[in-house]
């Protein structure tokens, strides 16, 4: 059995690890064991269930069936796979995506009397740029005009491409999508799609094209794997995050505090966990009120209630509201092991069903929320928008209820939490740039900054918890690489103090010396996943400041410990945007040669990004300095 000093390097991690298994409390890592050896066809993408002839196998190594029953072969297997995972992560954040619009239109009807719209200034922002004409409309109206914008994104039937996509892409990256789209007609004689039309359609046309006796082609099934995820980056997340900025407000730079120590022993105690905001921001609000704090108090809860955040429903309040977060997804059980927390919240996506049970080993509620995710053993409370106060005030008094059912024997919070600045939106960044990218761009060509690195996405317990994520990090700073990123990167950042402005004394002089003059930390939280985006928008940003396409820039991406199909579609959409990215573990893909060919080198052709895969921080952080002197060389800087 592994020590819990292997499974994070988390010191907080490591204690509640320790705890647990003396209390014989099973977590993730025992579940991990217990199905090693993991199967090796899954692991190599050569299995498939898409009919009752099968499943079918594909046998690696030659000994056995080199084909389906219906003579599908292993590179229709593995690229089929690998489109049903882009579509699910596009359809995650597309339909979390949905949401804010829906709600967004349901306000400027005055449908929906809950919520408001709070950043009026992005409204009219976002307006101009889908070039709706603003003058003389009031906020309602322009709520409803941008709302049915985003809704027709979702639903329109023509193959125009997406608006918020023509709206926020770079102009070279859009001329070069079409161009390609030409080529690869020319070439193959059948046409293939790169822009997307519809968001929800692109998701349909992959579930249609991977069911039985459809596309068998690896080119043509990647490239619809690319317009789909092109779908989730430029359509489905670009609107979760533009329409949440609108109704709860863009972030700016703020402190905040993360790790488990933000648990308060003498509060109530409610952890939010998942992903969409509108539930969290309520419930943020409704545990200030006056009579909700009186009452925790009356309970005995000295310090009232306390609300935090896990995850990225997490760093949407953390963002937007400096609400603490307990930590990213390898915390969501070890948060519950506290002994403190009398009610975890959650709404939808990376909510590991193990939760309930684990809370009824404490006086903890898990309560879901969601239509679309219930938990068997969990407490349900249904969540309607048009009801959200109330919904979210009686949450809280449930919480407080419980909050005299905690066993003191079964207490134990760590100390561990540590400062971060945190807010790093694309309009806090303009504005700490003096308004335009153009002091960044600056830095780029006289080589003070050498690139710049997105890292994203998750925890998973296979790597290390937080190891690839922080050392990674630190590698590139260390090469004066500045790094941007989101999700659960994020968290482990300001976890392990890398989002403090003092945390550029251990990048190099050049990254350094920037962070000091603008007072920000080297490590740049940009917030949730379906905050991607808001790279995207910067990247975008600076390539139409440069007059260039995004794969012309300096810039590289990685998701090092990645888990969800959610980071799939993330790293295909930054891949299919002129961006390489960095993936550990390793994708299903390897058992097709050409399908990884593919994914590694025949992508870099057709859309400037490609895939790479590695297991070590420091040889990664070589590769994506490499991948950016390259690129530097190629612009004609040092
Ligand atoms: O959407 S980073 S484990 S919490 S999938 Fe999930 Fe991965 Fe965390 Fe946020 Ni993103
Ligand atoms: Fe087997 Fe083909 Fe059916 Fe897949 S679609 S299960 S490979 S027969």
């Amino acid at each position: 059995m592994k020590r819990p000093q292997e499974l994070s390097i988390d010191p907080a991690a490591q204690q509640q690890i320790h705890l647990a298994r003396e209390r014989k409390l099973p977590l993730i890592w025992d579940r991990l064991e217990s199905q090693k050896p993991q199967c090796g066809f899954g692991s190599l993408g050569l299995c498939c269930r898409h009919c009752v002839m099968g499943p079918c196998r594909i046998d690696p190594v030659g000994h056995g069936p080199q084909k389906g029953v219906c003579g599908a072969t292993a590179d229709t297997l593995v690229a089929r796979h690998i489109d049903r995972m882009i579509a699910a992560g596009a359809a995650a954040h597309s339909d979390h995506g949905r949401r804010p619009a829906l709600l967004l239109k349901e306000i400027a009807q005055g449908v929906n009397q809950d919520y408001q719209i709070k950043d009026e200034a992005k409204l009219r922002a976002v307006a101009e740029r889908l070039g709706i004409q603003t003058e003389g409309k009031d906020i309602p109206a322009l709520a409803l005009e941008v709302a049915e914008i985003a809704l027709k994104d979702f639903g329109k039937q023509d193959a125009s491409p997406l608006q918020f996509l023509k709206a926020y892409a770079p102009r070279r990256r859009l001329e070069l999508w079409q161009r390609k789209e030409k080529e690869l007609f020319e070439k193959t004689g059948a046409s293939m799609g790169i822009i997307p039309r519809n968001i929800d359609r692109e998701v349909v046309d992959i579930m249609h094209r991977t069911t039985m006796g459809m596309d068998h082609d690896p080119l043509s099934l990647l490239v619809q794997g690319a317009r789909c995820a092109l779908a989730d980056g430029w359509g489905g997340s670009l609107i979760a995050t533009e329409i949440q900025d609108i109704l709860f407000g863009t972030p700016f730079p703020r402190e905040i505090y993360a790790n488990l120590g933000v648990l308060k022993e003498k509060a109530v105690n409610i952890v939010v966990h998942g992903h969409e905001p509108i539930l969290s921001e309520m419930i943020v609000h409704v545990a200030l009120q006056e009579d909700l704090q009186t009452l925790a108090k009356e309970k005995g809860a000295a310090e009232g209630i306390n609300v935090v955040g896990l995850c990225c429903t997490g760093n949407e309040i953390l963002m937007r509201q400096g609400v603490p977060v307990a930590g990213n997804e390898l915390h969501s059980e070890l948060v519950l092991t506290t002994g403190v927390v009398e009610a975890m919240v959650v709404d939808v996506q990376c909510i590991y069903p193990s939760l309930p049970q684990l809370a009824k080993c404490f006086h903890t509620k898990f309560i879901s929320t969601s239509d679309q995710a219930r938990f068997p053993g969990g407490v349900h409370i249904q969540f309607f928008e048009e009801k959200a106060e109330e919904i979210a005030r009686k949450i809280v008094k449930l919480a407080i209820d419980n909050f005299l059912q905690r066993d003191p024997k079964k207490v134990h919070i760590p100390q561990e939490k540590e400062k971060a600045r945190v807010g790093f939106s694309v309009e806090a960044l303009l504005e700490i740039l003096g308004g335009s990218v153009k002091p960044l761009i600056d830095a780029l060509a006289h080589g003070q900054i050498k690139g710049i690195a997105g890292i994203v996405g998750c925890n998973n317990p296979k790597v290390r918890q937080d190891f690839f994520l922080v050392n990674l990090c630190r590698e590139l700073l260390q090469r004066n690489i500045l790094v941007v990123g989101t999700g659960c990167w994020a968290i482990a950042a300001a976890k392990h103090g890398l989002m403090k402005p003092e945390a550029a004394e251990i990048a190099a002089p050049g990254v350094r010396e920037v962070c000091r003059t603008l007072n920000i930390p080297p490590a740049l939280h940009m917030g949730s996943c379906v905050d991607c985006s808001r790279i995207l928008v910067f990247l975008s940003a600076v390539a139409d400041h440069l007059d260039c396409d995004i794969a012309d820039l300096p810039v590289a991406g990685s998701a090092p410990e990645w888990t969800t199909e959610k980071a799939v579609s993330i790293g295909t959409y930054f891949v299919a945007s002129g961006v390489p990215v960095h993936l550990w573990p390793e994708p299903p893909v390897l058992g097709s040669p050409a399908v990884t060919r593919l994914l590694t080198q025949g992508l870099k052709g057709l859309l400037g990004g490609w895939f790479f895969v590695e297991e070590d921080p420091q040889k990664a952080a070589q590769t994506i300095e490499k991948i950016i002197l390259e690129r530097r060389k190629r612009l004609g800087l040092a």
